[in-house]
């Protein structure tokens, strides 16, 4: 199954609330204290709650993403800005308190130097400009894991929704990979398992820079990955079609197979204020329809944390927390579109 949902009680709700209100800590300056308060509540809440977030993330349920409803919402929350230049833009903190208790339970917070500030809390929302992908809301973003050109990619993607759209038309869709290996023929999956898909390390939308200078296009820019790695029926998944170019036959028809059984076979799931998304980016595919904005603050906005977990989570956040790793050095230890071509 793609997804399960559990539903927090006022009392939870208010513990996490009231755990907020009181931590002294602010946590775009002192993030680590912070996210400790954070943890502390997380710690407090019902059993229900805490086993039910404990065996997702110990990925001992059936399903890759759990929607976790009746979170707190902001009291005070300001109209949903317009364009992003990097400012906290809410006064409470009751949802960076929220996002950093459910992330505890997942791992630790991760942030990446060259993207959004290196921030730990990101916000989404609509903007004119659409220069940011997930920002867009004319066209949607089509399937893809998280940060799928990164090596250090986060192991859970967490969504917590501000407002809603008024026209009530974004929908956001998850696909657990083994809900869709069912549906992929044997070929199909060998294809993906194979390293043939060239990462476009060049397209992406931040400037990543390898040893003071932007990577590019150039093949030996370009990274050659599998889709599916690990056990063949529970593998992790790295897939973001407009930054990866399959580079024979058979891998350009399995991903083309997969992009077209994708829709069909994932939940449509709409976030609400009081909802959160918290998703395990290795073994699920999301997507976002287009929805209308106005611009006028009662457009759609989300926050977003990026989480590792287990022995490397913890020693990214012993490192600072924010990524700033060299992309080609980090996927080194694999061949380039050069390297192939001239190893055929
Ligand atoms: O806006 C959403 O519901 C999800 C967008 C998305 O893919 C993301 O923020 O990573
Ligand atoms: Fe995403």
């Amino acid at each position: 199954v793609n997804t399960h949902e559990i539903r927090l009680g006022e009392a939870d709700r208010c513990s996490l609330a009231n755990g907020a209100d009181r931590c002294a800590f602010d946590p775009y300056r002192s993030f680590d204290p912070f996210l400790r308060e954070a943890a502390a509540s997380f710690q407090s809440l019902s059993d229900g709650v805490r086993d039910a977030v404990g065996a997702f993330v110990a990925g001992s349920t059936s399903s890759s993403t759990l929607l976790i409803d009746g979170v707190p919402e902001d009291p005070a929350l300001p109209p949903t800005p317009t364009h992003d230049d990097g400012s906290r833009y809410t006064t409470s903190t009751v949802s960076e308190f929220t996002l950093c208790a459910i992330a505890s339970a997942a791992g630790e917070p991760v942030g990446y130097a060259p993207e959004r500030w290196g921030q730990l809390v990101h916000n989404v929302f609509p903007t004119a400009g659409e220069l940011i992908p997930s920002q867009r809301f004319r066209t949607g973003l089509g399937f893809h894991s998280e940060l799928s050109c990164h090596h250090e990619s986060p192991d859970f993607v967490l969504l917590l929704c501000l407002r809603q759209d008024p026209e009530r038309e974004a929908i956001t869709w998850v696909l657990d990979i083994r809900t869709l290996l069912n549906e992929l023929p044997d070929p199909i999956v060998d294809a993906l398992f194979r390293p043939e898909f060239a990462l476009d390390l060049g397209k992406l939308h931040y400037v990543y820079l390898s040893e003071g200078k932007r990577i590019s296009n150039r093949p030996e820019h370009r990274p050659v990955i599998s889709i599916f790695s690990g056990d063949r029926s529970d593998p992790a998944v790295r897939y973001e079609p407009a930054l990866m170019t399959p580079l024979t036959d058979r891998a350009r028809e399995a991903f083309d197979y997969l992009a077209d059984v994708a829709p069909s076979m994932a939940t449509p799931l709409v976030l609400t204020p009081g909802s959160a998304l918290l998703i395990d980016n290795r073994r699920t595919l999301h997507a976002r329809s287009s929805f209308r904005a106005g611009f006028d603050g009662n457009d759609r906005w989300i926050r977003r944390m990026m989480i590792a977990s287990g022995p490397r989570g913890r020693a990214l956040a012993a490192a600072g927390r924010i990524i700033d790793a060299d992309l080609l050095v980090g996927w080194s230890d694999r061949p380039t579109v050069t390297s192939l071509a001239s190893a055929s």
